[in-house]
C-alpha cells in the first residue's frame, strides 16, 4: 500500500491513450489498491490510472469521498454505452491543480466495466457520478477537462499554469 504520486499537466504522459487490462492479476489488484488510497489521500472523487503513471485502463471513484465505504467504484475497461442530456457542472482536476471550469456533458451515463473480481458489469449513472465517469474515461484516451473548455478559458489556464511553472510554484 501507499498513497503514489499525481502526474500534473503538461505531462505527456496524460496525453496516451491507456490500454486495455487483459486479465486481472495480483499486481492490477495492487495498483488498484494504491489509486484508491491516492484518490482519498489527495482528496479526490476519481483517480484514473495514467494520473499515477500506468497507462492501463482502470479508474476508481467515490463520489461520497469516502465518506460511504459502499460508493466505491473500480472500473477496468469501461466503455460507455449510451448518454443523455446536457448539464452544465464546475469540473476540477487532480492533474489541473487550482483551476476549475463550467463543462456541459452529458446528464446520464450508462457504462460497462470489468469488476476486480473479473465480473463484467453494467451501471447507469446520473449526477457527479455520471460526470466522473466521463472525465475518468476522458484521462483513458488521453483527455483532459480543459480541452473541452472554450478556447479562451483554456488559453487562459494554460498560460497561468506556464507562468507558475516559470516562477517554480506549480510542479509537475
Ligand atoms: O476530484 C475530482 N473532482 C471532480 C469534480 C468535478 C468533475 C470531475 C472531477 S474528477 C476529480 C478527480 C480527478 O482528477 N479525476 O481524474
Ligand atoms: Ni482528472
Amino acid at each position: 500500500m501507499g498513497i503514489l504520486p499525481i502526474l500534473h499537466y503538461p505531462d505527456e504522459i496524460l496525453r496516451q491513450v491507456s490500454e486495455p487490462v487483459e486479465t486481472v492479476t495480483d499486481e492490477i489488484r495492487e495498483l488498484i489498491d494504491q489509486m484508491i488510497e491516492t484518490m482519498y489521500a489527495a482528496p479526490g472523487v476519481g483517480l484514473a490510472a495514467n494520473q499515477v503513471g500506468v497507462l492501463k485502463r482502470i479508474a476508481v471513484m467515490d463520489v461520497s469521498s469516502g465518506k460511504k465505504p459502499e460508493a466505491l467504484i473500480v472500473m477496468i475497461n469501461p466503455e460507455l454505452l449510451s448518454s443523455e442530456g446536457e448539464e452544465s457542472y464546475e469540473e476540477g482536476c487532480l492533474s489541473v491543480p487550482n483551476f476549475t471550469g463550467d463543462l456541459n456533458r452529458a446528464g446520464s451515463v450508462q457504462v460497462c466495466y470489468t469488476t476486480t473480481e473479473g465480473r463484467k458489469m453494467t451501471l447507469c449513472a446520473e449526477g457527479l457520478l455520471a460526470r466522473a465517469v466521463q472525465h475518468e474515461l476522458d484521462h483513458l484516451n488521453g483527455f483532459l477537462f480543459i480541452d473541452r473548455l472554450p478556447v479562451m478559458k483554456r488559453d487562459m489556464i494554460k498560460r497561468k499554469i506556464k507562468k507558475a511553472i516559470r516562477q517554480g510554484v506549480y510542479q509537475y
